[in-house]
Order: structure tokens, then sequence, then C-alpha cells
């Protein structure tokens, strides 16, 4: 069976998200933030010390995007992925690796410097301008979003889950009262989709049953 290795709200949320998109079974092994520091045996399965590990038989995968991909494929019949020959394909792969690769990684900046780091560490240069640069880049989704429900292929796609997970982090950091109205309504959506609120109680009540805060590390005062 596919375990997936999860802090709460951390990038994990995707697979995990993903999996109840696809009704895949699946084990959720919840770790304190950072794994690194409060669960040192995990180091052993994951050298990185980072979330998501996902391990299906002899597979061992620690990109969020790429899980998402992965999973998706497993199940074509869901309609998750976009296959090589629809011609939403380059789309799909972009907003895939947009999600994580163009959104999520500034936040962590402002994460870090705007709020984890001892006062005398924090930059606010940094945190203003990293700020801007995930919502510039994402007032470049508005246009697509006005027209569209979802990013491509005229459904929702793992393409959603990576760039939602990132609208997921921006509203933990304050951003959201920054989006754009289409992308604004768009995170809306997302956030009723069942799947995406199932995921939000399966995280909770494993953490509490394996004797995990389910609070987000940001919210403890922890970078994501
Ligand atoms: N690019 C990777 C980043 C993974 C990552 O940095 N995860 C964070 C949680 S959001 C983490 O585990 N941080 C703990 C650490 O760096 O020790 C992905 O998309 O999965």
């Amino acid at each position: 069976m596919i375990k997936l290795h999860h802090c709460i709200s951390a990038r994990s949320f995707r697979p995990l998200w993903l999996l109840e998109e696809l009704g895949l079974p699946y084990e959720l092994v919840m770790h304190p933030f950072p794994p690194r520091v409060h669960d040192e045996a995990f180091l052993e399965l994951n050298p990185l010390g980072t979330v998501p590990a996902l391990f299906d038989g002899e597979v061992v995968m620690t990109e969020s995007a790429a899980i998402c991909q992965y999973l998706a494929s497993r199940l074509p019949e869901a309609g998750l992925e976009v296959a090589p020959d629809e011609p939403a394909y380059g789309d799909y792969l972009n907003f895939l690796h947009f999600g994580e690769a163009t959104l999520t990684f500034p936040q962590t900046l402002v994460l870090r410097y705007g709020h984890f780091e001892p006062p005398e560490r924090r930059q606010p240069q940094v945190v203003e301008d990293y700020a801007r640069w995930c919502l510039s880049r994402l007032r470049t989704l508005a246009p697509r979003l006005e027209r569209e429900p979802f990013l491509c292929a005229g459904r929702f796609t793992a393409a959603d889950v990576s760039v939602g997970y990132a609208l997921l982090l921006a509203s933990h950091v304050g951003l959201a009262e920054r989006f754009k109205p289409p992308v604004a309504a768009y995170w809306e959506r997302l956030q009723r989709r069942p799947a995406f609120r199932r995921a939000l109680g399966v995280e909770r009540e494993a953490a509490l049953a394996q004797g995990v805060s389910p609070e987000p590390a940001m919210e403890m005062g922890k970078a994501c």
C-alpha cells in the first residue's frame, strides 16, 4: 500500500489531497515539524528530512509535484492527469511545476524572514520582495481563471492540486487578501471540493491519533 509521510499543512498536503481525489488506499504517517529535528529515525527513510516522502513498493519519491504527476497517472480513468496526446499536456506539466517552483518557493522566504527568524535576523525587504514576486506571478493566472474554472484541459487536474497548495500556503502567510478576484474565486472553488475538505480532516485526525500537534507548522512559529 502507498505510504505517505506528512506534516500538517506542509507540501505533503498535495499528495494527500490528490490521494483523496483519486480514492486510492494509503497509509498516512504524521511527523512533527520539522521531522529532521523531531524525528531522527525519519532521516533513515528520507536523508533530506523533508516531507512529502512517498513509498509505493520499490518507489520512493520526495518531490510533491512529481508525486502528484505519478499518482494521477496511476489512475488515468479518474481524469486527474492530462495525457501526452491531449492538447493541454504542455499546460498541465507547466502548471504542475509552476505551483511548486514559482509559487511556493518564494513563500518559504516570506515565512522564514517575516515570521520565524529571531527579530535581529528578520528581513522586511526580503519579505515584501518575495510576497510581491509570488503575487505578481499569481496575477498571470487571472485572465485564464476568468474564462475557465480550472487551470487546463477544461477540468480539475493534478495541476490544480499543485497550485491549490500554493494558495493554501499563501492563505497561511496572510497573502490571500491580496489575491485578484478571479484567483480568490478559484481558491474558494478549490476549498469547496469534498476531497480537499476530507484531506484537512484526515490530517487532523491522523495527527491526533499519532500524538502529533494538529496545528499548522507556520502557526507554531516554524518555517515550512
Ligand atoms: N520541493 C520539495 C520541497 C519539500 C520541502 O522542503 N518540504 C518542507 C515542508 S513544506 C520540509 O519538509 N521542510 C523541512 C526541512 O527542510 O527540514 C517538494 O515540493 O516536495
